[in-house]
């Protein structure tokens, strides 16, 4: 566990990430060497099973915090992602302050949850355990998507809930689920993007975003974005590779 990670995202410092979503060690050991904040290890999407996304734990961990996110608000995977030592969680699909609860009791031992209790990568085996357990609770962080019309609709009643320490906005499925796939930049979307970031100010949760592309998480930062992700290790390979191409076959 990275102690650091939690701290720095309460305090609201600036922490760039990216997606990984290739299930393999060197991957990840790259973009942590490039020097991304946190790494945003994505089981939701990708073809991750729980070994897989350890092994990225492993090659990346000691330099880099690792957040995952999980492919469902599932206490099985929560905990899971937890026991293999994750900095955090990221919680797909939140849409009510129940399922918001529901969360934060998963990813916190008693009393503040109902996390259950293992010996597994986080406790060192077990060579570790008390003292794991002892700083679980205050040094994991627990980040929530709104990325749906119902989130919308029930945000100022979830970022209320105790234990959050951020709000991940999904713009792709925000999008989505209001009839406008992919339309990022929609007045609609961008005021429903507006809404949940002014209900997350109120409640002093912090706020973060996805974005494909630096210049589409620019405007983000410069208002109070502080936990981004930008774009994924297929993209950023894909993109050098073209623009390879492209200088050489011009
Ligand atoms: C989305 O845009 O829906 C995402 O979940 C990105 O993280
Ligand atoms: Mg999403």
């Amino acid at each position: 566990m990275n102690s650091n990670f939690r701290k720095r995202l309460n305090r609201g410092d600036v922490l760039v990430g990216t997606m990984i979503t290739l299930p393999y060690a060197e991957v990840a050991e790259i973009m942590a060497e490039v020097g991304f904040d946190w790494l945003f290890i994505d089981t939701e999407h990708s073809p991750f099973n729980a070994h897989g996304a350890q092994t990225i734990l492993q090659a990346a961990g000691h330099s880099c915090p690792c957040v995952i996110r999980v492919p469902a608000n599932d206490e099985v995977w929560i905990k899971k992602a937890l026991d293999i030592g994750a900095d955090g969680i990221i919680a797909p699909q939140v849409n009510s302050a129940e399922e918001a609860e529901a969360v934060v009791r998963m990813c916190k031992y008693p009393p503040q949850g109902n996390r259950g209790v293992g010996i597994s990568r986080a406790h060192k085996y077990g060579l570790r355990f008390n003292e794991y357990m002892e700083r679980a609770n205050d040094e994991i962080a627990v980040i929530l998507q709104a990325e749906t019309t119902m989130a919308l609709k029930n945000i100022s009643e979830i970022v209320k809930v105790p234990g959050i320490d951020a709000i991940f906005i999904g713009p792709y499925d925000l999008s989505a689920s209001m009839g406008k796939l992919g339309q990022l930049t929609d007045p609609e979307v961008e005021q429903a993007i507006t809404t949940i970031a002014n209900s997350c100010r109120k409640a002093g949760v912090r706020l973060g975003l996805f974005g494909a592309t630096a210049e589409a998480v620019k405007p983000f930062i410069r208002q109070d974005f502080t936990l981004l992700a930008i774009g994924t290790d297929g993209l950023h390979m894909a993109h050098r590779a073209k623009e390879i191409l492209k200088a050489l076959k011009q």
